[in-house]
């Protein structure tokens, strides 16, 4: 790939951490643009970034700035695409070859960011959660194209799960299709996002950061194609209450119905709607599940490049 460093970008600081053989933590940026309101979301960015650093490895955090993928954004950078929200494009895989080609940026979804780390050579990401299959796809169609990039890309995500603003079951029959491991940190029930319990096992029980890296590596060992997904639950203290926290869902569910909205401004707005239904306190949760996830993205980093020693 012999024109790649024209559309990719990594950080010194990253591709030092990358030649060494050290642990890296990729992290996006549609979460910072699209998924929480400004100054939070650049707070929580920065703080991200800290919290890996604490735990012993590298972040880089992904997005597309003047037509490249950046992998290991600035400071600078991450508090202009907290600024400017909405007005940075979602990117995702469809979008990346004209962003490139215009020199613009892009907030990376999962999946663009699964692919830039993927291109630079970081093999574990670390967010809050990841797009599926929505209710209703039997007859809409809509389903994330990070299902995809999970079957077709080597890398490692972290999440919380995914909202009940999906289909939980159907997400996990598609992951399933596409043989892609859906795997629990510490527990076997699947979380949802918001709360610890969803109802839907997944298919393995992982008790440590070890573990999954030794799944991970047999899977780039056998060159299986595609990644892995650890959910790790919220903690239980910033847990919200099941009952609560989905009648806000369906209710934001029915608002983007009656309000046609469709396609890619799906997911952001009911981000938002369920934020400003709950007051802010489902933001909170937000926050604090995505600081557990990059913890123990940055573990399983850890292992990973221990294996490899
Ligand atoms: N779910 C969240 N927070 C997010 C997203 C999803 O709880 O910020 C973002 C992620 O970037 C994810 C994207 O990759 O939304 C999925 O969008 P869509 O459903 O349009 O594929
Ligand atoms: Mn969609």
């Amino acid at each position: 790939m012999q024109n790649l460093k024209d559309y990719l970008h990594v950080a010194p600081e990253v591709q030092a951490a990358l030649d060494a053989g050290k642990p890296v933590v990729a992290l996006e940026s549609t979460i910072i643009s699209h998924g929480m309101p400004y100054p939070k979301n650049v707070e929580t960015a920065l703080h991200v970034e800290e919290i890996i650093r604490e735990h012993g490895a590298t972040p880089a955090t992904i997005a597309i700035i003047r037509g490249k993928m950046t992998v290991g954004c600035t400071r600078e950078e991450i508090e202009y695409l907290g600024r400017r929200g909405l007005d940075v494009p979602k990117a995702s895989r469809r979008d990346l070859p004209v962003l490139l080609a215009r020199g613009e940026d892009g907030a990376t979804t999962v999946t663009t960011t699964m692919i830039a780390a993927s291109l630079a050579g970081v093999r574990v990401f670390a967010t809050g959660g990841i797009g599926g299959v929505h209710r209703g796809a039997e007859t809409t169609m809509d389903i994330s194209a990070d299902l995809e990039e999970l079957a077709m890309t080597p890398v490692l995500v972290v999440c919380a799960g995914c909202k009940s603003i999906l289909d939980i079951g159907l997400t996990l029959e598609y992951l399933e299709t596409k043989g892609v491991p859906v795997l629990g940190y510490q527990t076997s029930e699947m979380p949802a996002f918001y709360t610890t319990h969803s109802g839907f096992q997944v298919d393995y029980r992982m008790d440590s950061p070890e573990d999954v890296a030794r799944a991970f590596k047999a899977k780039l060992d056998c060159d299986l194609k595609g990644g892995m997904l650890l959910t790790n639950p919220i903690p239980q203290q910033y847990a919200m209450d099941l009952d609560y926290i989905n009648e806000n869902i369906d209710a934001a569910l029915k608002e983007c119905e009656a309000l046609g909205i469709r396609g890619k401004k799906i997911t952001p707005f009911l981000l938002d709607k369920i934020q400003k239904l709950t007051g802010g306190k489902s933001l909170e949760a937000n926050i604090q599940l995505v600081y557990n996830n990059v913890a123990v993205g940055a573990e399983v980093a850890k292992a990973l490049c221990a294996l490899n020693r």
